[in-house]
This record gives structure tokens, C-alpha cells and sequence, in this order.
């Protein structure tokens, strides 16, 4: 099938990450897939080759001679062009219409998942928009999860990919990597992770300039890597502050312990919405305040990773849903 994937850049990267991500797996699988960018420069560093089969396009300022394919995938609500639209509502047989939505593990995503939305006015009129949300439980449409993902994070030689590029740890350091928004718990964190020797590897972001190394504790600033460069550096750290959606879902994958820290909403939304992940994962007490504490909703409490059993147990709950990309290809079969 061939598949329009619209996408806007609102702000960060996981906009971009995970329709990069979703196109790609499409592809592998043997799809085509048009994707079109309000602004593609992230993928630079993010995407520096692009794989046969998808073909980047810029956002549609007015109407573009295309058919569109067999499926529109409206990533995160971004509104597609509407002479676009129009084009839809002129092709026999229209194409399925998604609109991906964010990940959330709020109880309205099984109520949500799946719900059809018809198009009564407008360029769309008589089409019909279905809106799918990724989530955490059998009754969404799952995480994204490339086939053979879970064995490559197995088999990855971390120690050996950290030497390569320099960032080896000493003899007994831990390696933890940091990407993050702004965060007025950075000095707390420092002073947590040196009571331990410490490699802190952290990526582009607001933290980045503000670290600052003291007995204990070793810091590398990293440049941005390549999609499949940063899943390497997640599966070689010992621990993972991770943000947002995409990061936050491969450090799931990577089976490693990690730390989110949520996309802040001016209207404090976010807070239910953590609470919501760190009830659906069964998050060990703890560690639970610790995530609070990187949150900002409570103070950082001392850093006591959880073992290795618990984070892969959940890894294998996840693993036992469909993926996203399964999901989807099977949905748009039925969602007529
Ligand atoms: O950049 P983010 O904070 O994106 C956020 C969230 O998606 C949020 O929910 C959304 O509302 C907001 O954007 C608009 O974090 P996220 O989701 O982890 O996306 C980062 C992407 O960048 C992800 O695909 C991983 C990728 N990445 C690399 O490829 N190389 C790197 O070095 C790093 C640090 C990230």
C-alpha cells in the first residue's frame, strides 16, 4: 500500500522522530510512504540516509498533482491541507484516513482507540477520519516496534559501541545517559548520580551546558545521533533519563532502567498523565518518587535503581501486544 504521512514540527523532535520511526517501519514491511514535513531539519542528524521507499516531501502550501495513497496518516491532529483533502474525497476508493494521536496510558485511549469520525462538510465531506491511538494495553494500538528490534538490543555490543566513539566508561563507573528538557532538579540529580562513580553521557537540550563534573562523577556532552545510534547508546547505559514519546518508548524496548521525564502542558495535564504510566507499569514505590521528584511535583528523592528482572518483566508485557505498525496495517484493512 502507499501511504501519505502528514506531519507538523510543533516543537522538540518526537513529532518528527516518531513519524520518521512509523515510515520506516512501514517500508521495511514492504510499503510505500510519502512523508510530508513542515520542516524536515532534524532529520540531518536524525536521518541522514533515507531508506528506498520513503520519499520526503514539503508540506503542500496549496494543492500538489498527486493521488493521494491508500492510506492518510495525520500525525498528532496536524491538519492536513484541505485541497489534499479534497483530493481524497475525489479518489476511488477514497483512502483510509488515520489520525495518530498521541501516547498516553490514560484510561480515554481504550474508550478512544478506534472511534470513527465522519466527515459531514467541508473538502472531506463523505469521507471518514478514524482516530488511533498507540498505548500500552491489548485494547489500543500498541507501541511501535520494528520486527527484530528486541534481539538487536539483546545482542548489541554496548561496551564495544561506547569505545568506538570514545565514550567508554572507566573501570566501575556506571554509564547513564541524559536527554531532557529544562530541569531545575539538574543540580539534585548531579549530587545523586556522584555518590556513585558515573559516566553521564547527555544529549543536546537545555541540561546540556549546566552539568558540571565533581568527585564521582564524569560527564561527555554527545552530539545528536542517528535514530539507530541513540536506540545504541539507550541499550549500552546503565540508566536512561529519557522525555516525551519516542525516547521514552525505545528505552522500553532497550530493557534497561530508565527515567521519564514527561512533556510539560501549561494546564498541568501531564501530571495525571504520569501518574497513569507509573501505574500501568507497576512502577516499584521508590522509584515511582524518584520520577515524581524529576517531574518536579515532589522533591528528588535518593536515586535507588530498580533491578534489572523488573524492567525487562515489563519490556515482556509489551512485547506480548501487537506492535503499532501490525496494528495499524490490520485496522485500515477493516475501518471502512
Ligand atoms: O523531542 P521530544 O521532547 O519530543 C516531544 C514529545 O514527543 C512530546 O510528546 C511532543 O508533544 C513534543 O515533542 C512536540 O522527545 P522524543 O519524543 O523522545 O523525541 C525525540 C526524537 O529524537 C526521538 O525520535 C529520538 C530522536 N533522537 C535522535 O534520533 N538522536 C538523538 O541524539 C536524540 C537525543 C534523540
Amino acid at each position: 500500500m502507499l501511504w501519505d504521512l502528514f506531519c507538523r514540527v510543533i516543537d522538540n523532535h518526537g513529532d518528527l522522530g516518531v513519524c520518521w520511526r512509523l515510515a520506516r517501519d512501514l517500508v521495511a514491511r514492504g510499503h510505500g510512504v510519502r512523508l510530508w514535513l513542515d520542516d524536515a531539519t532534524a532529520l540531518a542528524w536524525m536521518a541522514p540516509e533515507h531508506p528506498a521507499g520513503i520519499a520526503v516531501h514539503a508540506w503542500p502550501d496549496g494543492d500538489v498533482a498527486v493521488q493521494p495513497g491508500d492510506v492518510v496518516v495525520e500525525a498528532f491532529g496536524c491538519e492536513l491541507p484541505p485541497a489534499f483533502v479534497a483530493r481524497m474525497a475525489a479518489r476511488q476508493p477514497a483512502p483510509r484516513w488515520i489520525n495518530l494521536e498521541y501516547l498516553s496510558a490514560e484510561t480515554y485511549v481504550e474508550r478512544s482507540h478506534g472511534l470513527a469520525s465522519p466527515q459531514f462538510s467541508g473538502p472531506g465531506a463523505g469521507l471518514t477520519k478514524h482516530f488511533f491511538y498507540p498505548g500500552f494495553t491489548p485494547r489500543t494500538g500498541g507501541l511501535l516496534r520494528e520486527p527484530g528490534l528486541l534481539e538487536k538490543a539483546e545482542t548489541s555490543d554496548g561496551p564495544g559501541w561506547l569505545a568506538r566513539h570514545g565514550w567508554a566508561p572507566r573501570p566501575g563507573e556506571r554509564v547513564v545517559s541524559l536527554f531532557a528538557y529544562a530541569n531545575a532538579k539538574l543540580p539534585a540529580l548531579l549530587e545523586e548520580l556522584a555518590t556513585q562513580p558515573t559516566l553521564l553521557l547527555a544529549s543536546p537540550g537545555p541540561l546540556q551546558a549546566r552539568i558540571t563534573e565533581r568527585p564521582g562523577l564524569r560527564f561527555i556532552p554527545l552530539p545528536y545521533l542517528r535514530q539507530d545510534d541513540y536506540d545504541r547508546l539507550l541499550w549500552a547505559c546503565d540508566l536512561n533519563f529519557v522525555r516525551g514519546e519516542d525516547s521514552f518508548v525505545r528505552a522500553q524496548w532497550a530493557g534497561k532502567p530508565f527515567v521519564w521525564q514527561i512533556y510539560p502542558q501549561d494546564d498541568g495535564a501531564h501530571a495525571a498523565k504520569l501518574e497513569a504510566f507509573m501505574a500501568a507499569a507497576r512502577l516499584p514505590k521508590h522509584w515511582a518518587a524518584f520520577w515524581r521528584g524529576w517531574n518536579g511535583v515532589a522533591p528528588l528523592p535518593a536515586l535507588l535503581v530498580p533491578d534489572a528482572d523488573r524492567v525487562l518483566a515489563w519490556r515482556a508485557e509489551l512485547a506480548a501486544q501487537p506492535d503499532l505498525v501490525s496494528q495499524l496495517v490490520s485496522f485500515v484493512g477493516v475501518s471502512r
